[in-house]
């Protein structure tokens, strides 16, 4: 990677955890805000914030009136992430390299922090959008989190996801738990630092497309490192999907052509961002670096 790229990523990576952390004060009752603070600033990649602010910075020159909601769409994931741990779910031990949150605090903690961290990403986007941004972008960014956040996308993905275990399931089925499980808030991310960053309709269905692909290739990625990879390295136990009976693209279509299928929807990302000349340094990084990635 060049290294004025990696200086930019981590320039954004400093500023997100910065913008967490002062977002996420302690209040009464500590219990909660502790234990949603535990896990949105556990360290994971900020992938999702940073393609909102650097999209955002593409289009418009500017990204600070994105920092809002790329921070919203990372307390969005985190909150996924605990919910999909619980016992009731995945029955996790670790994520983030760390113990989880109901594994750390209690599963009513866990449960409930979810559900705080949902409802306070979208007050984060009302109440800290500098005031120069429209209401009625405003409206269409908070649109997009909250068809993303439920049950028309991501947990449409998760309930197709846990009711598959242990089945047979086709293609189709398996695309479409990908699509909305994972590929939904890399969409989000893009669409949000767009709507943010004043689009054309050209400049937004081609970051939508971008978003997609890289979506998909990072959870095939994902699937992948699932049975190649250590705790270690991961932060998260490996080896679950077998376990779990959890059909996956490497189950489905083999390690080879999921290794190829990777590359090739990241070298179809790329291709987009040429096509309509969308020159960024950290897009096309991302990218490219899905399929050399670790953890
Ligand atoms: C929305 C109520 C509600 C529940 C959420 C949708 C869902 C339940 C859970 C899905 C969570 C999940 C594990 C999705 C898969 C996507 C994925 C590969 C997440 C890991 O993303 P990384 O690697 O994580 O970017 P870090 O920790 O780096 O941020």
């Amino acid at each position: 990677m060049k290294q004025s790229v990696k200086q930019q990523l981590n320039d954004y990576i400093k500023l997100i955890e910065q913008k967490l952390d002062e977002f996420l004060p302690l209040k009464y009752p500590e219990e909660i805000w502790e234990s949603m603070r535990y896990s949105v600033l556990a360290g994971g990649k900020r992938l999702r914030p940073v393609l909102c602010l650097e999209t955002c910075r593409v289009l418009s020159g500017n990204f600070e009136q994105a920092i809002p909601a790329a921070c919203a769409i990372e307390m969005l994931h985190t909150q996924s992430l605990i919910h999909d741990d619980l016992p009731c779910m995945d029955n996790d031990d670790y994520r983030r390299g760390k113990l989880t949150n109901h594994k750390k605090f209690s599963e009513s903690t866990a449960v409930l922090a979810g559900d705080a961290l949902l409802s306070f990403a979208p007050q984060i986007i009302i109440q800290k959008t500098p005031k120069t941004v429209s209401q009625d972008k405003i409206l269409k960014v908070l649109e997009e989190f909250l068809v993303s956040a439920g049950a028309e996308k991501l947990i449409a993905g998760q309930v197709v996801d846990i009711d598959s275990e242990g089945k047979q399931i086709d293609k189709d089925t398996l695309h479409f738990i990908h699509e909305n499980k994972t590929a939904a808030l890399f969409k989000l991310s893009l669409r949000t630092g767009a709507i943010l960053g004043d689009a054309d309709e050209l400049q937004l269905a081609a970051l939508t497309d971008y978003a997609e692909k890289i979506g998909l290739a990072f959870q095939i990625m994902d699937d992948i490192l699932d049975v190649t990879s250590t705790l270690e390295e991961l932060g998260k136990t490996p080896g679950k999907d077998a376990l779990e009976e959890k059909a996956t693209f490497v189950s489905l279509y083999g390690m080879d052509t999921a290794k190829q299928r990777v590359a090739s929807l990241c070298d179809e990302a790329c291709d987009i961002l040429k096509e309509n000349n969308i020159v960024s340094d950290i897009l096309q990084e991302i990218a490219n670096s899905i399929t050399e990635r670790v953890a």
